[in-house]
């Protein structure tokens, strides 16, 4: 009896097996943004695909894979590729990774033929991996607004994604839009601060108007000690508006220091109590209004503007005799180019007028942070 009862289940098991559909989740993850804190012209995520209705027989035949996305992400162009392993035989892996307008699209592989297809049944908690792609800006970073990744699923217009298996010996469309998910698509989502900040020696306050552009970099920095760098984010300062905007794409929400950086200028804080910033949000900071925006208030007051001190050429965190030599030994073969550090004011000599910037800061001018 008992054997009967065991082959009649088995009896039923098989004739299951062929003829339902295997039943799958389609999941987009493991969303890595950039290889640095200051880098953002790279995603990387894998696409993986996992068997829900064993022991129904899950023998993949191939898939397209289309996503929409938003264009907004870049200026400069965008590059999609395939990049590291699969799962999947190489001949059956998504190939053609092509972008093309607001749609990523992955064309199907080769079909092997029923029997020959890859068996998904008994695949670990994951499922299989069938490819990790990755998108790149070309040139320059991602625009700082959501990636807003989405499967592009039927009834959209061709392309759309489709997912193909053999079933009782031959090729079926098992597509299931409703079990297509992605988990942490909007990895563009950070934080955007408009950091207002004058450099003394290159700000003129007769004509209310710094003496060129400069590169500055923010520093996000934990409130609570021991003020860990969370995240950086490096911005033009605008020569008339003193405003750089500042994208920090790794920082989660929460409530931080800024640290300013700027190559010949001492390291400067903002005040204390923090400041509270929420991932997709757009925020302003303004240096220049008041010492106290400073922490330690630790600005100097030009003409009527708050600017960041002068003169720290080695950038070991203090304006003293060390500077003063260095600008010295230059201003005396009035040495020229760009970028030099000695050059205070930025008008790509320096002089004496450099050297009088720094020696009117050395006196007990230093870092002061949380
Ligand atoms: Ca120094
Ligand atoms: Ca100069």
């Amino acid at each position: 009896m008992k054997t009967i009862i065991a082959i009649a289940l088995l009896m039923a098991s098989v004739s299951t097996s062929f003829s339902q559909n295997p039943a799958y989740n389609l999941v987009a993850k493991n969303f890595t943004l950039g290889d640095s804190l200051t880098l953002h012209d790279m995603i990387k995520f894998d696409i993986y695909l996992i068997h829900t209705n064993a022991p129904t027989v899950f023998e993949y035949a191939g898939g397209q894979y289309m996503f929409n996305f938003n264009t907004g992400i870049s200026t400069t162009g965008l590059e999609f590729k395939i990049v590291g392993n699969t799962d999947l035989p190489a001949s059956m892996a998504p190939r053609g990774p092509q972008v093309s307008g607001s749609q990523l699209r992955l064309a199907v592989g080769t079909f092997p033929g029923p029997g020959n297809g890859f068996l998904m049944t008994g695949n670990g908690p994951n499922g299989n991996l069938i490819c990790q792609v990755r998108l790149r800006n070309v040139g320059a970073p991602f625009v700082n607004v959501p990636l807003n990744l989405q499967w592009r699923n039927a009834p959209e217009s061709n392309p759309v994604t489709k997912i193909f298996a053999y079933v009782g010996g031959s090729t079926a469309e098992i597509t299931t839009p409703s079990t297509h998910s992605i988990e942490g698509g909007n990895v563009l989502n950070g934080i955007s601060l408009d950091v207002r900040v004058l450099i003394e020696g290159l700000y003129n306050n007769l004509f209310n108007l710094m003496n060129r552009k400069d590169n500055v970099k923010v520093y996000l920095a934990d409130f609570n000690s021991p003020n860990a760098i969370v995240d950086s984010a490096s911005a033009v300062i605008d020569s008339i508006t003193f405003t750089g905007r500042f994208n920090f794409m790794n920082a989660p929400s929460g409530i931080y220091f800024l640290k300013v950086k700027h190559f010949n200028t001492l390291e400067t804080w903002s005040k204390p109590g923090g400041i509270s910033l929420t991932q997709g949000g757009l925020y302003s900071y303004d240096f220049t209004t008041s010492a106290a925006q400073a922490f330690g208030d630790n600005l100097k007051l030009k003409g009527n503007k708050y600017c960041m001190w002068s003169g720290d050429v080695n950038q070991d965190g203090i304006i003293d005799g060390t500077d003063l030599s260095s600008i010295d030994n230059l201003a005396y073969n009035f040495t020229a180019g760009a970028d030099i550090p000695e050059d205070l004011n930025g008008d790509s000599i320096v002089d004496g007028i450099d050297f009088l910037i720094g020696d009117n800061n050395r006196t007990y001018h230093y870092v002061i942070a949380p």
